[in-house]
């Protein structure tokens, strides 16, 4: 099984897009042999795989929460309709069992002028939850340098897939390294099923998109800047601060963000299967 996030849904991308890249993850996680698992908190429920009459409402609601880690027992509290983040799908993926998670990008930590601890959970769920997470990165509105050593720090590898810098999710040209490259989906699952044996937790696979469909850094890096102005003068801080700076960005630099956006997480989606498929035959075959 493949879990799937759906603060992307909720919060990272507008209607009727978040709909149609939830439904096409899907598609594509059946297609190359496992089965999806969309969560979420559905009216105070942790719900591992959504309908398709719950992906569609929860693509529509313009009042659902974003639930992290520390959200979701006031989300149940609360009986309320919330997308849950990498570090919220994490955990619930791993209480039923499911090690095979895929998403657009994780959360880091953030840039100057939010404050030096605003550190995403995403990033201590790594930590203590073994999940394996394919993403393609992460966006340069974070401190991607920070990020890493923190990553480094808690003892998750970061591995690039057939690839040895860490992605900047749909801009062009990172350049910081991975901790280790790995060339297929059965390696990908050897070094995840070792790294659990040996008492490790979660691992980051970043998972690039092709150069010919990502956004040249300069235009990006300009849409940053001015998004995050925008941020600091409407006094945008805390979890409201990274949906905002990604729906500026998207807004400043139209509907090619949107569709690079879309094919990264299509792609994740399906190398996700892959694994899982790889995991299941190592295991079955000791
Ligand atoms: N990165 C994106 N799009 C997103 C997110 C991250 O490019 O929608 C979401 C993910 O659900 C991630 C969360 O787990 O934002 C991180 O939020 P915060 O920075 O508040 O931890
Ligand atoms: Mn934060």
């Amino acid at each position: 099984m493949v879990a799937l996030e759906s603060t992307l849904i909720t919060h990272g991308l507008p209607w009727p897009t978040n709909l149609e890249t939830a439904r096409a993850c899907e598609s594509a996680i059946r297609a190359n042999g496992a089965i999806p698992a969309t969560i979420a908190i559905w009216h105070g429920v942790p719900t591992v795989g959504l309908s398709e009459a719950q992906l569609e409402e929860l693509a529509r609601s313009t009042t659902a929460r974003k639930a992290s880690r520390r959200d979701l027992g006031v989300c149940v509290g609360w009986k309320a309709l919330a997308g849950t983040t990498v570090s919220a799908t994490m955990a619930l993926a791993h209480a039923v069992g499911i090690r095979l998670f895929a998403t657009g990008g994780i959360g880091g930590a953030h840039r100057p002028p939010a404050p030096d601890f605003d550190i995403s959970a995403d990033l201590i769920e790594l930590a203590r939850t073994p999940v394996l997470v394919v993403c393609a990165g992460a966006k340069s509105i974070l401190d991607l340098p920070r990020t890493l050593e923190i990553l480094e720090t808690l003892g998750v590898p970061v591995l690039g897939y057939r690839n040895d810098t860490f992605p900047t999710f749909y801009t062009a040209g990172g350049d910081l390294p991975v901790s280790a490259r790995i060339d297929s989906a059965a390696q990908a699952a050897a070094v995840f099923q070792a790294h659990c044996q040996l008492g490790g937790n979660g691992v980051l696979l970043a998972n690039p998109l092709p150069n010919n469909d990502a956004i040249p850094l300069v235009d990006f890096d300009r849409a940053r800047q001015l998004a995050e102005a925008d941020a600091e003068q409407a006094g945008v801080f805390g979890a409201r601060l990274t949906p905002y700076l990604l729906k500026r960005i998207a807004e400043i630099l139209g509907p090619v963000v949107l569709l690079a956006n879309q094919k990264l997480i299509v792609a994740n989606a399906q190398l996700a299967a892959e694994i899982a498929c790889s995991l299941t035959f190592l295991e079955q075959s000791v």
